[in-house]
């Protein structure tokens, strides 16, 4: 019997590849161009949907036991922040991390579409690896993503109020200033349409009394944070440096 289940325990041949910390894990909702159309979700943003982004993002930091220190979501996609290798789960084995994250996304956001949409479909994540070697990779890549999220937003306001075919090829620019003459304003947009939300742990100081000696004592609390501001400019990623510099400690 032993022989035998060594045996196919060599079969698993993926099981052994782990991974260290810093480590970002990225899911991205598939074929969600058709589920955010047949649940009639409001184009080109949705306040609901990204809410339910937010919250299955918070839910996956709050509720699995999963040791993250800061994701960040825009449109369908997600990014987790492991920073310190105690932090990774399953002793960093790239299988269980690469299922177990997106599994809960999934299982979230399928609730979450039912009762706002009552979308009925199935939905899934896939979900990749992206290693990086330091804290200021990490904030590189998250501004990397920012940005992302700010072309996306220019490009589908523009694709709705400057129309697919006037809008085609236009630079950023001139986006900007065909969307001011149409008497939009991106000024004036959310920020988290802009730049998506960031999650993160934050400190928070409680007053109390101690039940002992009857003084009055500050206690320490961690508590989830949200945030949407410009990732990619250089006060962003100083903000963000600090904000990861402090869920840290
Ligand atoms: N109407 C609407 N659609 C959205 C919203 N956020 C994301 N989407 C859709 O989700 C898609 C996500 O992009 P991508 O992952 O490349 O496409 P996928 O392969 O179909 O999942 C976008 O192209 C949009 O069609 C939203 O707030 N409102
Ligand atoms: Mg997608």
């Amino acid at each position: 019997m032993r022989v035998n289940e060594s045996k196919f325990r060599r079969w698993e041949i993926y099981s052994g590849k782990t991974i260290r910390a810093p480590v970002i894990v990225r899911i991205d909702g598939k074929n969600f161009h058709r589920v955010t159309r047949e649940c009639g979700m409001k184009k080109p943003f949705d306040k609901r949907f990204h809410r339910g982004m937010v919250k299955a993002s918070e839910k996956i930091m709050t509720e699995t036991g999963l040791n993250i220190s800061l994701a960040y979501t825009m449109s369908d996609e997600a990014s987790f922040l492991f920073l310190k290798d105690e932090h990774l789960p399953f002793r960093g084995r790239i299988e269980k991390i690469l299922s177990v994250i997106p599994s809960y996304a999934s299982a979230y956001i399928q609730n979450y579409l039912r009762e706002n949409f009552s979308y009925n479909g199935l939905v899934s994540f896939d979900a990749r690896i992206v290693k990086v070697q330091s804290l200021l990779e990490a904030v590189e890549y998250f501004s990397w993503r920012c940005s992302e999220a700010f072309r996306n937003f220019l490009n589908s306001y523009a694709q709705e109020i400057i129309g697919r075919k006037e809008a085609y090829g236009l630079k950023g620019r001139e986006i900007v200033r065909k969307l001011f003459l149409r008497g939009f304003n991106i000024q004036e947009a959310e920020e988290w349409q802009r730049y998506g939300t960031i999650i993160y742990w934050g400190k928070i100081e409680k007053e109390g009394l101690n039940p002992i000696t009857g003084e009055k004592v500050t206690a320490r609390r961690r508590r989830i944070h949200l945030a949407s501001f410009d990732i990619a400019s250089m006060h962003g990623k100083r903000r963000l440096k600090d904000i990861i510099s402090r869920c840290s400690r």
